[in-house]
């Protein structure tokens, strides 16, 4: 890994009372696990225009329409989700198509394989399984992206299988954004304005079809989580966000264009510029080409990428002692995101973790073991209930009353939760020696 290299020098909505009942619902769920039977639910939102948004140093209000007005219940999430989403895509992503025409494939004990057929247009990819250590079938999986930096030993003896998935093979790096490569673009076309991370989401998606499609013998269509570390980070990332059938996102040190605020990085020292993280691979949509040099001017932020998973379980490790990995502004995202987790009363489903000792990029940590093997089992297994935890390394904690001009609301049909609490942080210790 050439790129390890690179950071080790350098130092990333009938009648009222229906409606009603309904909202209940939604508020119940929320504060449940909320995982979606459907890969991205809200196309029936109506959609807005975003018309010519105007700067804003802060984060934008996550609870805010386009049209202004703000979202006052708990089943009002959903199309704000859906909107959210048509932002991130626009400005920052690019857009994740739908459910391709054709999905077929197979799952076995050692692999899963995925045929996508798409006006007139083919592609194929495979991944390897691992099943878990112990227990039966059929078990929940973790999607590990990239094949490094995930704990797979302890997801497998938490209980889940392992599914190695290469997004190389859905969009590959190394090629200009005019002649993108891959799965996703010989379905897609490869001058399509989509970043890698939303093919390798769109992979990932695909992935979860074929276990739905399978009748779920070995693998369970409603447990999957996702994983991967640092560019992999950026992708488990996008790929929990973007598909809401998935119940456990866990990005592991993941960097510009992962899990931090766009709007930290220039004033976060050492992490990666925006423009090299928007020129380094193309990662990010072509679109956000026009923001490397002005985030502020973005409609939407990373902390908005969190909220797409709410309620969904939510894992984010990082690791503060790399400035490059810009911890700072991920903590911020973390903060600012469990906010819209507080509101649908799910702050027990966000969890973010910094506060570790080895500095080396995509170590194994023994410190994650206990949230990755708690998260596993409330989320996949749904036998656990441990609470979410925030610890965040005191080298790179961010605030996030810096960060934002808006309150979060008490939505009518949701409570509420007390904010997550942070226990103390780690104080810095020595400068970091990159
Ligand atoms: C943190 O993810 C990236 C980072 O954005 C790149 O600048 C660097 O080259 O590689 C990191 C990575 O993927 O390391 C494995």
């Amino acid at each position: 890994r050439s790129v390890v290299v690179v950071l080790a020098v350098t130092a990333l909505a009938l009648a009222a009372t229906t409606l009603a009942v309904a909202e209940l619902g939604v508020a119940r769920a929320a504060a449940g696990l909320a995982v979606s039977s459907v890969e991205d639910d809200g196309v029936d939102c109506p959609t807005s225009n975003p018309g010519s948004p105007s700067a804003n140093p802060r984060l934008p209000d996550p609870f805010r329409r386009l049209d202004g007005s703000r979202i006052s219940t708990g089943a009002d999430w959903r199309c704000q989700r859906a909107e959210t989403k048509q932002l991130a895509q626009r400005y920052v992503y690019g857009d994740k198509p739908a459910k391709p025409q054709t999905v077929s494939g197979t799952v076995s004990n050692t692999s899963i394989t995925v045929n996508v057929a798409h006006n007139g247009r083919t592609a194929s990819f495979s991944a390897s399984v691992q099943l878990p250590s112990g227990g039966s079938g059929p078990y929940p999986a973790v999607v590990v992206l990239g094949g490094f930096g995930a704990d797979t030993a302890t997801i497998r003896s938490a209980g889940a299988a392992v599914i190695n998935y290469d997004p190389l093979a859905v969009g590959r790096e190394g090629t200009p954004r005019n002649n993108k490569q891959g799965a996703f673009y010989s379905i897609y076309g490869s001058s399509s304005s989509s970043g890698l991370l939303v093919a390798w989401a769109w992979g990932v998606s695909r992935v979860i079809d074929v276990i739905e499609q399978s009748g779920g013998s070995i693998l369970r269509p409603d447990a999957t989580g996702v994983t991967g570390c640092s560019r992999y980070g950026k992708g488990a990332f996008v790929a929990g966000a973007f598909d809401q059938r998935i119940a456990l996102t866990m990005p592991i040190e993941s960097g510009s264009a992962g899990a931090p605020i766009f709007r930290g990085i220039p004033g976060e020292s050492g992490a990666q510029p925006l423009s090299s993280a928007y020129g380094e691979q193309p990662w990010l949509g072509d679109a956000f080409g026009s923001y490397t040099g002005n985030p502020a001017n973005l409609p939407v932020d990373t902390h908005q990428t969190v909220a797409m998973v709410a309620p969904r379980g939510l894992l984010i490790m990082d690791n503060p002692h790399i400035d490059w990995l810009a911890a700072r502004s991920s903590s911020v995202a973390a903060l600012a995101g469990a906010e819209v987790y507080r509101a649908l009363g799910a702050s027990d489903n966000i969890s973010y973790w910094s506060d570790v000792q080895d500095g080396t990029h995509c170590a194994s940590r023994s410190e994650w073991r206990t949230p990755l093997q708690q998260s596993i089992q409330k989320f996949l297994l749904k036998t656990g209930s441990a609470a979410g935890v925030f610890r965040i390394s005191g080298r790179k904690a961010g605030n996030l009353a810096e960060w934002r001009d808006w309150q979060t609301p008490t939505l009518t049909d949701g409570p509420t939760t007390p904010p997550p609490t942070t226990p103390p942080t780690t104080p810095p210790t020595t400068p970091p020696s990159t």
